[in-house]
């Protein structure tokens, strides 16, 4: 009898067993993904990237991994003066080892609130705007030029755009740089350090009907990056579908297709390449009955993604999380009904979901990629 990775993953995490290494299946979702030349991966980190049934579920269905959070400015920069690589090296190894590529993320979040404090609270000293400018390109040069070419892409900089008014955001680095000027340092640093990898402009603009104004800016931010010659590669659109603010049961949000296919139109229109990084479902607004959540879960993913796929430029598609385990989500707003939230393709217990099938049936569909 020929067991399935799938029975093989389960079984060996039931009895505790070291996880078999073997190579790949052909029904893998990197396998599938790869058969019309697109990269498939995940996420992996935090308290995650200690557990070997996850490691061996991301090694068996990913071609690429991306760190959560060990690559962040939070976590290499402990201050002004030093570096700490422990994590984000610990995750490169890893996924080196196991044959699998990495993104990064990110070489900037542009975002007070997620910058470490002592960016706000750094003496800047007589001339502000050199010292904003060294810590900026001395950390973008060290990080990118670290992992380069190991990391063959970077989410360079990472929701730029405020997605309540589409302006972009202040940081303790653009007050002193001005905001285009600070990404724009950024991107060319980030050139300079890794002039082979793809660099990605990363935000969480997405399809439903209200999300028109961050849509707006971000197309703004591009514009802008072409014209001043920012050299930006791709967007990279996260994907974190499902539920904004709303825990009603209302299903998952009014969708807005056309503006939406008309987004991405013009970005690939501008000559940009588009990625899928973060893609995961919030399910709040579902009802709690597992069968239904689930099939409405996957229905939603699958159409998403036969409509991006439709765009030849996507040749990578991440989610954030594979198991509903240990979802980012699982952290924010719990579910009205207080039951376990099931935002990713593998259950907690590392069982394929109808939403795994549905990546798997979008990748069957999807046209051989142009650079496949
Ligand atoms: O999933 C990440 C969570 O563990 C961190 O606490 C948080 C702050 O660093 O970032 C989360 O990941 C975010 C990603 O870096 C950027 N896009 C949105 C993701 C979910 O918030």
């Amino acid at each position: 009898m020929k067991l399935s990775r799938r029975t093989l993953i389960a079984g060996a995490a039931a009895m505790a067993l070291p996880m078999p290494a073997f190579a790949r299946e052909a029904d893998s979702l990197a396998s599938l993904g790869a058969a019309k030349g697109i990269r498939f991966g995940s996420t992996v980190g935090k308290n995650n990237f200690a557990d070997p049934r996850y490691r061996a579920l991301n090694a068996a269905q990913c071609a690429l991994v991306v760190p959560e959070n060990e690559m962040k400015w939070a976590a290499t920069r402990p201050d002004a003066e030093h570096f700490d690589f422990t994590g984000a090296d610990r995750i490169v190894d890893w996924a080196t080892a196991n044959g699998m590529g990495v993104r990064g993320h990110t070489l900037l979040w542009h975002s007070e609130h997620w910058m470490p404090e002592w960016v706000s609270k750094h003496d800047y000293g007589a001339n502000p705007k050199a010292e904003a400018e060294r810590l900026l390109t001395q950390h973008v040069s060290t990080v990118a030029g670290r992992y380069a070419p190991r990391v063959d892409s970077f989410d360079v900089v990472n929701e730029a755009v405020d997605s309540e008014t589409g302006e972009l955001r202040e940081t303790a680095l653009s007050q002193r740089l001005g905001a285009i000027e600070t990404l724009d340092i950024a991107f060319h640093t980030a050139r300079q350090a890794a002039p082979k990898a793809q660099l990605v402009y990363n935000d969480y603009m997405g399809w439903r009907s209200d999300e028109g104004v961050h849509r707006d800016g971000v197309l703004r931010l591009l514009e802008e990056f072409r014209k001043r010659g920012t050299p930006v590669d791709a967007l990279g659109v996260q994907s974190h579908l499902g539920s904004k603010y709303s825990d009603t049961p209302t299903g998952l949000g009014a969708l807005d297709e056309t503006a939406w296919r008309r987004f991405l139109d013009e970005v690939t229109g501008m000559g940009f390449d588009l990625l899928i990084t973060e893609m995961d479902i919030h399910d709040n607004p579902l009802p709690g009955a597992i069968g239904p959540r689930d099939a409405e879960v996957a229905a939603h993913a699958k159409a998403y993604l036969d409509l991006m796929l439709s765009y030849r430029q996507i040749d990578t598609v991440m989610c954030w999380g594979l198991s509903d385990r240990y979802s980012w989500l699982n952290g924010l707003r719990p579910r009205p009904d207080g039951l376990p939230k099931r935002p990713c393709p593998y259950d907690a217990d590392f069982r394929a979901k109808p939403f795994h099938d549905a990546i798997a049936a979008a990748f069957a569909a999807a046209p051989v990629r142009r650079k496949a």
